[in-house]
């Protein structure tokens, strides 16, 4: 058996992707609507004081296409916390204007492919602020699951330890080149969703999505090992311009 990569496990993810029922929002009267643009302002606001206060993150942007019109990103402690909030805004007036069209449940994941030997990586604060990151607030967002492909000779389960390092040595050389223009999320799916991996992307330009993961197509961890599930792509939302979106 080829040796498992070691992971570190951070905040738990929840990727809640959501489509507005607009007819129904338009032929709402004023004063519901009101009230339901408030519940989801005190929302928001709630979910930017648990992230001043370091207990998780939250992220949200609309999303480009019909595959949803929006989605919040929710990093917290624990998958009750998770479940918690997808409860109380599934009660809110606002959420009946909503329907559900995607979810993704998954964990902040660092692996020991690239890590320093010897070192402790939990007594290292970048790993614990990459384990528990504050979610940027670019301008865009690209959300997309993967899997490493097991299909008679294009196994990346049977590679040798050594094999799939220097396999990802060149994945990540890939990936530094764009630092400071694409910040990339990992989480581990594995027994928790459909797919072994989210990817979660952000972005000030967002042509550098494209750029990124074209390039990373070439490189050998992706073109012979990956396979993708679909893409979701977006825009910053925050309580201004969400209201601006929902402006009747
Ligand atoms: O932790 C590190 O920074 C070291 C290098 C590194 C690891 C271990 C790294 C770097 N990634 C790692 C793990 Mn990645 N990554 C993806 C995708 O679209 C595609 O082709 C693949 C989707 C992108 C775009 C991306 C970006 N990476 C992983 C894993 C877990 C693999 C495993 O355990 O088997 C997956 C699934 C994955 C997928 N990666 C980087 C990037 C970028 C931008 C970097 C550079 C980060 C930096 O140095 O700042």
């Amino acid at each position: 058996m080829s040796e498992a990569a070691q992971t570190l496990e951070g905040w738990y993810a929840l990727h809640d992707f959501r489509s507005i029922d607009w007819t129904a929002w338009r032929l709402a009267d004023e004063s519901e609507r009101s009230r339901a643009l408030d519940e989801l302002q005190s929302f928001l606001q709630q979910w930017t004081k648990t992230e001043e206060n370091k207990q998780g993150s939250t992220a949200v942007y609309s999303i480009v296409g019909q595959k949803a019109d929006f989605v919040f990103m929710h990093l917290r402690e624990s998958l009750e916390e998770l479940s918690a909030i997808e409860t109380a805004f599934n009660k809110t007036t606002f959420a009946s204007f909503t329907y559900p069209v995607h979810s993704y449940v998954s964990i902040v994941e660092l692996s020991n492919y690239m890590a320093q030997p010897g070192s402790d990586p939990l007594q290292n604060p970048d790993i614990i602020a990459r384990l528990k990151p504050t979610l940027p607030k670019a301008g865009h967002i690209c959300f997309y699951p993967m899997n490493k492909r097991r299909d008679g000779n294009d196994n990346w389960y049977m590679l040798a330890m050594d094999e799939r390092k220097s396999l990802m040595r060149s994945h990540g050389m890939i990936g530094r080149q764009y630092a400071g223009k694409v910040k990339q999320i990992i989480t581990g799916s594995v027994g928790f969703d459909n797919w072994e991996w989210g990817v979660t992307l952000f972005a000030d330009d967002a042509l550098q999505f494209k750029k990124l993961i074209y390039e990373m197509r070439f490189d050998e961890v992706s073109a012979r090992y990956a396979d993708f599930g679909d893409f979701y792509v977006g825009n910053l939302l925050n309580e201004e311009k969400f209201a601006a979106m929902l402006q009747i």
